[in-house]
């Protein structure tokens, strides 16, 4: 196979002159292709087959080294480098792509060299972008495959409309000292070396559809975001979509698959994506949303009947588990999985408990978004979705309440800016340590930041009819360390106000930081929650708002005269309300 498309078939031979592979797979997307993929890893020993209770599922274990995203290798390369702004680490192009070059010479020798056409969004979809990885990793090949729009149907589009990002990708000799992932956003293209782990390797996914789109959308007026889309039906049939941010690792599969609570009768709950969000304006000012992905790349532990039903039964077949334990009779084992033991632990080792948890804390699903059983048909619409909220939160265990709403939409934007979180196994790196993440896209935005909020607070002029934007705290717990709110599916009572606020139907309490439930308005029947909860969940402490106003504006400082005057004006207002 190869392509009509002069421009791409060109690159390939470029590749592959550079490169050096044994042979040239062009990926059709097939069945026929994905158990080929899969046969030849079991061959290799790249895959390990699962207990036939998990019917065609299969277990990569990856170098210990690789096993989360890398962010102090990972570098935007754009000519100026106020351009690529201090939320991103730069190398100016001609040396990285000087570096790149040398690394990839040679380096698919006695390999086979893939390529991977691909489409992020509905085939259909004028919102939609196509892409090519060329990798060495048939396990690559086979997670896009799972995870997106890939083979013929890609390369029909981009023969088509004769454009797509490049990404070249090979996973090299893992050596963590040869490990770049380099963005070159005026050329439409990506370079990876040195990794095969998710996020650093499957370049539709946060490279392409988060760096690179988050670019192009700032040059086009749209935005590409850290964000799930989720259906919530009343029980009267009232359907609402919220869009919502959160940090790596920090609840947006598990809230895009809620399963309403016994309390909760009559709801209903739709995934339409769990990670990235497309959000366009329509010709009447409503704000839309595709999902770009086909597929999920979840966080294993902690999935279980109880916290994700959903998640649970969807990774029971047609699964590729990385970095999970195995049971005595082979099958996956991960922390508060809740049933079996663990026998062989990720690294392939005995399991014992003085070497750390059985499953990598970071190890991860790949399956189709097809297996989950509320995903939403509207997931295709090649129109998108109506976004009703933005909803921004993070993991933090005091401050941050469990719902507020900004006043209006610069508020909102000031209030995504100034998010912060506790880090996660997502990313290598020291865990559980409060650092500032706007808009869940410290690791994801491929431009200044200040020239982002700029574009975000731009949609202000566009539409008067632009969604609420609030803010959610699961994660905050008492002093001795327990979770106040019981999350997952109990999140549902949360939305439920949400939906509430945004159709006009509850007032709120104004504080300074913005409008928060009156502790009546969020349905806490049949919760197990001491007294006093509620009332903690839902303070607001003046004296370290006081402390948290300083440190975000400590930190929108650093963006220098780059800073939009209406987000500094917004954080004024903060401050002031705060006295
Ligand atoms: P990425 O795929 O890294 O972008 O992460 P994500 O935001 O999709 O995170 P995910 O939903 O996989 O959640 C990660 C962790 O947060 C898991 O350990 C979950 O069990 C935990 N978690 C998710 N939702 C809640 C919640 O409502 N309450 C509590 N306490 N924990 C939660
Ligand atoms: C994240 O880290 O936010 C992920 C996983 O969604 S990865 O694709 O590895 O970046
Ligand atoms: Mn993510």
């Amino acid at each position: 196979m190869t392509t009509s498309n002069e421009a791409l078939r060109q690159w390939v031979t470029e590749v592959a002159e550079l490169t050096r592979p044994a042979n040239i797979h062009w990926c059709d997307g097939s069945q026929t292709e994905y158990q080929s993929l899969i046969k030849l890893m079991l061959e290799t020993g790249d895959l390990l087959e699962l207990d036939s209770s998990y019917k065609n599922c299969y277990l990569h274990r990856s170098d210990p080294s690789d096993v989360a995203r890398v962010e102090h290798l990972t570098f935007v390369c754009t000519p100026d480098e106020a351009e690529a702004g201090p939320n991103n680490y730069w190398m100016a192009p001609a040396d990285a792509h000087a570096k790149m070059h040398d690394l990839f010479a040679g380096c698919m020798a006695g390999r086979t060299l893939y390529v991977i056409p691909y489409c992020m969004g509905p085939i259909d979809s004028p919102y939609a972008r196509c892409g090519v990885e060329i990798t060495d990793s048939a396990y690559v090949a086979a997670n896009m495959q799972l995870m997106t729009r890939m083979g013929a149907q890609a390369l029909q589009r981009i023969e088509r409309d004769d454009t797509f990002v490049r990404g070249l990708h090979s996973i090299g000799d893992l050596n963590p000292d040869r490990r770049f992932i380099m963005h070159f956003p005026k050329e439409l293209m990506i370079q990876s070396f040195g990794s095969g782990y998710g996020g650093n390797a499957l370049l539709g996914k946060k490279c392409h559809a988060l760096r690179i789109a988050s670019y192009q959308a700032r040059q086009e007026g749209w935005l590409a975001e850290h964000m799930l889309i989720v259906e919530i039906e009343s029980p009267q049939g009232e359907k609402h979509y919220l869009a919502a941010a959160f940090p790596s690792a920090c609840g947006k599969t598990n809230l895009a698959m809620l399963i309403p609570p016994e309390s909760q009768a009559g709801w209903k709950v739709r995934t339409l994506g769990d990670d990235i969000a497309w959000l366009h304006l329509d010709e009447s000012g409503q704000l839309r949303a595709i999902n770009p992905e086909a597929g999920y790349f979840g966080v294993v532990p902690g999935t279980n009947e109880q916290t994700n039903r959903n998640a649970y039964e969807m990774i029971q077949s047609d699964t590729i588990f990385t970095n999970v334990a195995v049971t005595a009779n082979n099958e996956p084992w991960w922390e508060d999985k809740n049933v079996g033991e663990p026998a062989i632990d990720w690294k392939g080792q005995p399991y014992a408990s003085e070497n750390g948890p059985a499953a990598h804390p970071n190890s991860r699903f790949t399956v189709s978004a097809k297996q989950n059983r509320t995903y939403s048909p509207l997931a295709d619409d090649p129109a998108g979705v109506p976004i009703s909220a933005i909803i921004f939160g993070g993991r933090r265990r005091t401050l941050a309440p469990l719902v507020y709403q900004a006043r209006d939409w610069n508020h909102g934007v000031l209030v995504g800016a100034g998010m912060a979180s506790e880090t996660t196994a997502a990313a290598t790196g020291q865990v559980g340590v409060v650092r500032r993440d706007p808009m869940a896209m410290k690791p994801f935005c491929g431009y200044n930041f200040a020239d982002y909020w700029g574009h975000w607070l731009s949609f202000a002029e566009r539409s008067d009819n632009l969604p609420g934007i609030f803010h959610v705290n699961w994660f905050r717990r008492d002093a001795d360390g327990r979770f106040l709110w019981p999350g997952f599916g109990e999140n549902l009572r949360v939305l439920r106000w949400i939906i509430d606020r945004c159709e006009h139907r509850v007032d709120a309490v104004e504080t300074p930081i913005g409008y928060l439930p009156h502790p009546a308005d969020i349905d806490t029947r049949g919760l197990d929650m001491a007294d006093g909860d509620m009332d903690l969940l839902l303070s607001v402490d003046t004296d370290s708002w006081r402390e948290e106003a300083n440190a975000i504006g400590a930190y929108l400082q650093g963006y220098g005269d780059r800073l939009p005057a209406a987000l500094a004006d917004e954080h004024k207002k903060l401050q002031d309300a705060l006295g």
